[in-house]
């Protein structure tokens, strides 16, 4: 059994890398990554795992050969949002590890070679889109495109990966590693408060996406522009931000505005631009497709009366995720009835899901508060989850 007092023991040693004030800033391959990415390999090698990093900066640790397929592959990211919580991805990974320890105690034969991946970049919070590094590896995005994308300084990916030492000539799919997947399976702390016991299992995860939004106007002088003179791109911004509020609400979907940039983003001047994101989601595509479809046409229309210009443009889109049916059964069952539930939050599982059974676990989040400080599971919970996860891990890899 992995106690609790184990769970946080383990838990103390990745906790404080990328840890602020504000939360926690584990943006990929900054500093605080590549002591997370040192982490991940020290703990593999405890475990006498065999490590690799891919060529798109996906680290995997092998108990086994994966040469030999049909392998049994657990893991999540280390990577957070800028003032996230420590729960999102690392959790994943460090029930990983401990799983691990479980089954090497409970003695079993193991039949199948089990991995531990981190996934690079899940959040999209550096370079812009999510899921990077599993997209990268099944083909889901091109590595040109990849390679040129820029983070908020202008470095590129490819720039800020052989700064890490990483060789970038591998970036794109790995067809060989995919195909000796035979099973992924993401253990992951639940985002919305809907667990009632410590642990579920995922069955869908909703449609989403990430618009960049252009908004143009005239820069001017903040005290001598008569108001009615203006064509300020900050009153359209605002208007969009009320606008996707409400047509979300609408919609029962969920619409969000969290970064903005202002040029020049001076007191004392009307903005000439203003830059800003919306995430918007929802339970099937189409309440998606409806939903941008009326934000974009009132902020279009908003624009006319303002004289300022709009522009919006698709930077990430994730489609609905259906869990492998009969997967998520057995592992419901296996755990002993646990709740199946959907998910409004993308994962990396979304991305694996289409090109091997796939799977996710739930560890109860007793607040429900995530991508913030306040992100928390108990010790206990938590340890259910990694007891839950040897579990999953014995009756796919050593049966
Ligand atoms: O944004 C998401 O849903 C995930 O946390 N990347
Ligand atoms: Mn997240
Ligand atoms: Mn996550």
């Amino acid at each position: 059994m992995t106690s609790p007092d184990r769970f946080a023991a383990l838990w103390r040693s990745l906790a404080p890398i990328g840890r602020t004030p504000n939360g926690y800033h584990r943006l990929s391959w900054t500093d605080a990554d590549l002591a997370c990415r040192e982490w991940f390999l020290d703990e593999a090698a405890d475990r006498g795992l065999r490590v690799q990093t891919d060529g798109n900066g996906n680290l995997w640790g092998w108990l086994g050969d994966p040469a030999d397929g049909d392998a049994v592959v657990t893991g999540s990211h280390l990577d957070s949002v800028p003032g996230g919580g420590g729960y999102d991805g690392p959790l994943g990974i460090v029930s990983a590890f401990l799983a691990l320890d479980l089954l090497a105690k409970r003695g079993r034969t193991r039949r199948r070679p089990i991995g531990v991946v981190a996934f690079t970049e899940e959040e999209g919070s550096r370079f812009g889109v999510a899921c990077l590094g599993s997209r990268l590896l099944t083909g889901a995005l091109d590595p040109q495109r990849a390679a040129g994308l820029r983070d908020r300084d202008g470095v590129r990916l490819a720039e800020a990966m052989k700064s890490a030492g990483v060789d970038t000539s591998g970036l794109g799919p790995d067809p060989d590693r995919l195909a000796r997947i035979g099973t992924f399976i993401e253990l992951h702390i639940e985002q919305g408060r809907a667990l009632a016991v410590p642990v579920g299992v995922a069955s869908a995860i909703w449609p989403h996406g990430r618009w960049r939004m252009e908004f143009t106007g005239q820069g001017n002088h903040a005290g001598t522009t008569r108001m009615a003179d203006r064509h300020d791109p900050m009153l359209t911004f605002a208007f969009a931000v009320l606008a996707a509020n409400k047509e979300a609400r609408l919609r029962d979907g969920h619409a969000t505005v969290g970064r903005v940039s202002v040029e020049p983003n001076a007191t004392n001047a009307i903005p000439s631009s203003v830059t800003a994101w919306l995430d918007a989601r929802a339970a099937d595509q189409s309440t998606v497709d409806a939903l941008l479809a009326a934000i974009e046409g009132r902020i279009t229309e908003r624009a006319t009366r303002d004289g300022t210009g709009f522009a919006i443009e698709a930077e990430s889109a994730s489609p609905v995720v259906e869990f492998h049916t009969a997967l998520r059964d057995r592992l419901a069952s296996l755990l002993g009835g646990a709740p199946v539930l959907p998910t409004g939050a993308g994962h990396d599982a979304g991305v694996l899901a289409a090109h091997v059974p796939t799977a996710m676990l739930f560890v109860r989040n007793p607040t429900g508060v995530s991508h913030a400080p306040e992100e928390s599971a108990t010790d206990v919970d938590c340890a259910a989850g990694v007891e839950a996860l040897a579990t999953v891990l014995e009756e796919l890899a050593c049966r």
